[in-house]
């Protein structure tokens, strides 16, 4: 097996969203779905923008801008297809389609350039078997949208560059997408605002275009564009890349996963975030969501640091939106939103579904009571000060964004004038089906961190435990206790969505995803491994991993109590999540497809942290590692308050070389 090899056999348009996702190319600056050249915006094709947003005429929400399409090619007079392979080389992100046709042989291979942000290189090799062939390859104009349109005053221009501009309907945010190639074209095509140059061809042919978003043309070849390019991927995989020895479908399932990771790091743009879907489209408003700060976070932080100050960065210049949110609920200091966008506005709705069986928005209380996103930050700040003793970002807006966190809890708690404890009440926690809760366990500590961190001296009321069963908020252990199969039988419809008060998880115990686990995660010393595992053994059963978010805390936490055997499938399952395909992707009418970082940034901190047991022990990094029977060894790289690290795990024996 290659480890850095995806393939997928076969011509199938019926999986062209989830082959968008599952070959994806990107450089942080832009992500580009793996769909195929000759796919128009039915099948999802986009060119996903980092951090350009606009919110169309008639729309309440704001997403992401697609760019106009310059990959767009295929060939006419070819007949059938005979066979067709779709392969993605996640080493240096390089993505291939090789078509035989009836009358062609055709192969297309594209990257975009980790060393020039703005540029995609693409090169076209046709091979007419017995008959001339028309290659029609140009911008394609028609973008995908889910609540757009947003490219307004569309005008295009063909030449020795063709090219295709626009500007956002909202901010009048100038789009443009420019091509390039290296031959003479026999004529120019235009259909509506899209141009295209026709190649007719009779013997073997190889074009070499290089396409630019947002930017001046680029006139080059595709091998000059590959070096650069190369380089940078392998300084990326030199600092990055966890090696398994042992196991090759893990190996391989979690190169996939860093692979994503780097592909959607914003490396070049300031104040930019890493959205919940990543750069694979509009879904989820490209919002940046807790995703970021929890299990992306870990990556970044020990893979390279600046990259992680970087997302610290966007939430500290994302103050005034997380002011202004509290202001609006009568709260002080900064609730962060919920779905962060461009400047930390808030673009989470409270109708954020839409009901399957009404069609009408429901009321969901993401945005108003999912008040840990605030603690999130502070933790996710506190953790990148430790690991990379950057202290200078405290006092670079890190203590400023710590106190006005520390601030909102405050004045968002609730204190029973006979208890000297502070309560947090009417909360959503990480399991999103139970809506309106009070003391929420995961919320009460990320708040009473937040006032820590801060030094403020309050005590928050500590969740109560019920044989060593934390519970996951007041009342949980009243619910309905039933299995899963149960509540998913009285489902009355393949997208119905669980929560809300109507949902059918709601009056029950079964959560969407990880929560009390989570809590054991991110606060090790606090629990034993044997609380770690009477609440996993508790609460896994009760979890319908309904999120992406779910596995890698269950991963994390077997790991705790030395059962890497319950890990292990938790472990594919997140490092898998995009190569395998197949998650949610409706909530209620919502679409909410496309690729899923969090359980990427999951399975790098279950390999680290759990197979790898990597944890700080007062001011050290050491190991306590639980592999799997089939891993017999994992060295990685990481960086620690400034310098590089190795671990070297083997069942026998385990050490950190600096
Ligand atoms: O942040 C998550 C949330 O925890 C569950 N629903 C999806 C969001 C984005 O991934």
């Amino acid at each position: 097996m290659n480890p850095w090899q995806i393939v997928r056999e076969g011509y199938n348009p019926a999986e062209a969203a989830d082959n968008g996702n599952r070959f994806l190319i990107g450089n942080g600056f832009m992500g580009i779905r793996g769909t195929l050249e000759e796919y128009r915006l039915e099948n999802q094709v986009a060119i996903n923008l980092a951090g350009v947003y606009d919110r169309a005429k008639n729309q309440t929400w704001r997403e992401p801008v697609n760019a106009p399409n310059g990959l767009y090619a295929s060939l006419e007079n070819v007949g059938n297809i005979i066979s067709h392979t779709q392969a993605l080389d996640i080493r240096y992100g390089i993505h291939t389609r090789e078509t035989m046709y009836t009358h062609a042989f055709l192969k297309i291979s594209r990257f975009a350039s980790m060393a020039e942000p703005n540029v995609i290189y693409q090169q076209i090799i046709v091979e007419p078997k017995n008959s001339p062939i028309t290659l029609v390859c140009g911008i394609d104009a028609d973008v995908w949208d889910i609540n757009g349109p947003h490219l307004m005053d569309m005008h295009s221009e063909g030449g020795e560059v063709l090219k295709v501009s626009a500007t956002t309907y909202e901010q009048n945010i100038p789009i443009s997408t420019s091509e390039t190639c290296n031959k003479p074209h026999d004529e120019l095509r235009t259909m509506g605002h899209s141009i295209y140059r026709v190649f007719h061809i009779k013997e073997p042919f190889v074009l070499d275009r290089v396409i630019t978003i947002n930017a001046a043309p680029v006139f080059s070849t595709y091998e000059s564009g590959l070096k650069p390019h190369k380089n940078t991927w392998e300084t990326l995989w030199k600092n990055s890349q966890v090696k398994i020895i042992g196991d090759e479908n893990a190996q391989l399932s979690l190169n996939y996963s860093m692979y994503h990771l780097h592909c959607i790091a914003p490396r070049h743009g300031d104040n930019v975030s890493i959205a919940a879907r990543g750069l694979s489209g509009q879904v989820y408003k490209g919002a940046v969501f807790w995703d970021t700060e929890i299990f992306l976070m870990p990556f970044f932080t020990l893979t390279e640091p600046a990259l992680a100050r970087k997302l610290i960065h966007y939430r500290i210049h994302g103050l005034a939106g997380a002011y202004a949110k509290a202001k609006e609920y009568g709260f002080d200091g900064a609730f962060f939103p919920w779905e962060s966008q461009d400047g930390g506005t808030e673009g989470c709705t409270d109708f954020n579904i839409v009901d399957v069986f009404t069609n009408r928005p429901v009321r969901t209380f993401f945005r108003d009571k999912q008040i840990h996103i605030s603690g999130d930050m502070v933790y996710a700040l506190c953790q990148y000060m430790d690991w990379t003793g950057d202290e200078k970002l405290w006092q670079d807006g890190g203590r400023t964004l710590t106190e006005a966190c520390a601030k909102f809890y405050l004045s968002r708690a609730y204190q029973r004038v006979h208890r000297d404890t502070l309560e947090f009440t009417d909360v959503v926690g990480p399991d999103e089906y139970h809506e309106r809760v009070d003391n929420n366990a995961f919320t009460n500590r990320m708040a009473a961190y937040t006032l820590e961190k801060a030094g403020m001296k309050h005590t928050v009321r500590k969740p109560r435990i019920n044989n060593g069963i934390i519970e996951q908020f007041d009342g949980y252990f009243a619910l309905e206790d039933i299995s899963l199969d149960i509540v998913r039988s009285r489902l009355k419809h393949p997208k119905e969505y669980w929560g809300t008060q109507s949902g059918v998880a709601f009056a029950t115990q079964i959560i969407k995803q990880a929560d009390v686990m989570a809590l054991v995660n991110l606060f090790p010393s606090e629990f034993s491994d044997e609380d770690v595992k009477k609440n996993w053994l508790y609460y896994e059963p009760r979890t319908e991993h309904g999120s992406s978010l779910s596995a890698c805390m269950y991963a994390l936490g077997a790991c705790r109590f030395g059962r890497a055997d319950l890990a292990y499938p938790f472990f594919l399952k997140s490092a898998r999540a995009d190569l395998d395909g197949g998650g949610k992707s409706w909530a209620g009418n919502v679409y909410i497809g496309g690729t899923h970082p969090a359980a990427a940034g999951g399975a790098y901190m279950i390999a680290t942290q759990g197979f790898g047991g990597l944890r700080l022990n007062g001011n050290q990094p050491q190991l306590n590692p639980c592999l799997p029977e089939s891993i017999t060894a994992l060295t990685f790289p990481f960086m620690f308050q400034g310098k590089p690290m190795e671990a070297h795990i083997t069942r026998e024996k385990h050490s950190i070389i600096s």
